[in-house]
């Protein structure tokens, strides 16, 4: 624990934050299968406490590692004696944090006077759950909002349901921030429901969409990881149960999902951020979700929302081989990314978890797919690199509104294809 640096302020209870002073974001532009084997080595080797934002996997993908200060020399001396190349894409970690911070305090106290909602700043996750029961009572005809249950730390998990009537019409699944750090996907499932709700009856393709179907979004499928990100330490990824037998907390929830559990591409190592956990759904968070989607029975869509490379993907995750429906995945995911590009020229890369990033067992959209939803995906939001989990809040609107885009097509694909 050599390298985490916490501020502390004692108000009523201790509050410890973790600081990322001279911390650094490299970009490792791997060129060998050599480099894939040295960087997973440095990964598993947890001395210098790096924290891989790309995990190392293909010549073909970059390598994003935060350091910390105090391994700095050393880490940038290693990649240099095993002539690796890399460039430095943030200098100073807690910089960009501070300037998050401050953005995101001058926005409380506008939206305090104002009395108004900022869709283009973070927020956390009281005021998320304030603004839902806002939206709820400006749309009760479509909008209601159900408990799914706790949080491992007992925080209610609020699905938000849009609905024109029926009973079990065939659904649409949409969870953003299951990765706690990810914050432009709960930004974004947040702008998304927004959208829907204000542009209902204006809008003929959501109107015709809400007149078949529902649309569920789960804004923060880890609400305890989320609060741990404002609270404490802005880079948690995982959920914040306790592990029996070590001092690291937390599973990562997209590694704990009952379709290829505990195979490649997972963590036995409950101090790893892609540990799965002791069984598949032992996360409460996770195991609400199940729980919900198996009662309902009806949804024909599954989509799940990351953040950051720029990717559509679709199964499998724990394993290369084709699924039997990846011709129709793959063109509706092209012609969906096409629709997203059309906006702001933003380029995504469409496939299978498996072909375009890396095989990683225990994810969402596979078990969905297993379930026979098939129309499951994952998206992975803005940016490629540039700033990475710490995106600025000016890009929330352009990024959900560009997302939208491609969100929209795969809905209506989902109603015009029923099954
Ligand atoms: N990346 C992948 C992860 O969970 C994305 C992913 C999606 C893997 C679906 C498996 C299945 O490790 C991130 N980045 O979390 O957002
Ligand atoms: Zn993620």
């Amino acid at each position: 624990m050599k390298g985490l640096v916490v501020l502390c302020a004692f108000l009523l209870a201790a509050q410890c934050e973790r600081v990322f002073f001279g911390d650094q974001v490299l970009r490792v532009n791997v060129e060998t299968e050599e480099h894939i084997k040295l960087l997973q080595a440095m990964e598993d080797d947890h001395y210098w406490e790096l924290d891989f934002w790309l995990d190392p996997v293909s010549s073909e993908l970059p390598v994003d590692i935060r350091v910390p200060y105090s391994s700095l020399s050393d880490v940038k001396a290693y990649l240099n004696a095993y002539n690796i190349p890399f460039s430095v894409i943030i200098s100073n970690v807690q910089e960009v944090l501070d300037e998050e911070r401050t953005e995101m305090e001058k926005n409380q106290m506008m939206e305090r006077s104002s009395r108004s909602f900022n869709f283009g700043a973070y927020h956390p996750l009281e005021t998320i759950y304030s603004w839902m029961d806002t939206l709820v009572a400006e749309h009760p005809n479509l909008v209601t909002k159900e408990e799914i249950g706790r949080s491992y730390e007992n925080r209610p998990m609020y699905v938000l349901k849009f609905s024109t009537g029926g009973t079990k019409r065939p659904a649409i699944w949409i969870d953003t921030g299951i990765h706690a750090r990810e914050w432009v996907s709960q930004a974004t499932g947040l702008w998304t429901a927004n959208k829907i709700a204000t542009d209902y009856s204006s809008d003929s393709s959501i109107t015709s969409l809400l007149n078949n179907m529902d649309i569920y979004i789960l804004i923060s499928a880890n609400p305890d990881g989320y609060a741990y990100t404002h609270s404490n330490d802005r880079m948690w990824r995982k959920t914040r149960s306790k592990n029996s037998g070590s001092y690291c907390v937390g599973v990562d929830p997209n590694r704990n999902w009952d379709a290829g559990f505990g195979g490649p591409g997972a963590s036995r190592n409950p101090c790893s951020e892609a540990y799965h956990g002791p069984s598949a759904h032992s996360e409460i968070e996770v195991k609400n979700m199940v729980n919900l989607v198996k009662n309902h029975g009806n949804f024909k869509a599954f989509i799940s929302v990351h953040a950051y490379s720029q990717l559509l993907m679709y199964p499998y995750g724990y394993s290369c081989k084709a699924v039997p429906d990846q011709p129709e995945l793959d063109s509706v995911g092209r012609a969906a990314v096409q629709k997203l590009t059309s906006l702001y020229g933003t380029r995504y890369k469409v496939g299978s978890i498996c072909n375009i990033i890396y095989q990683a067992s225990g994810g969402s959209i596979d078990w969905s797919y297993n379930l026979g939803i098939k129309y499951s995906y994952a998206f992975e939001l803005r940016d490629t690199g540039r700033y990475g989990f710490i995106l600025p809040a000016n890009q929330i609107i352009p990024t959900a509104s560009e997302t939208w885009l491609g969100l929209k097509h795969l809905m209506e694909h989902v109603r015009d294809h029923p099954y």
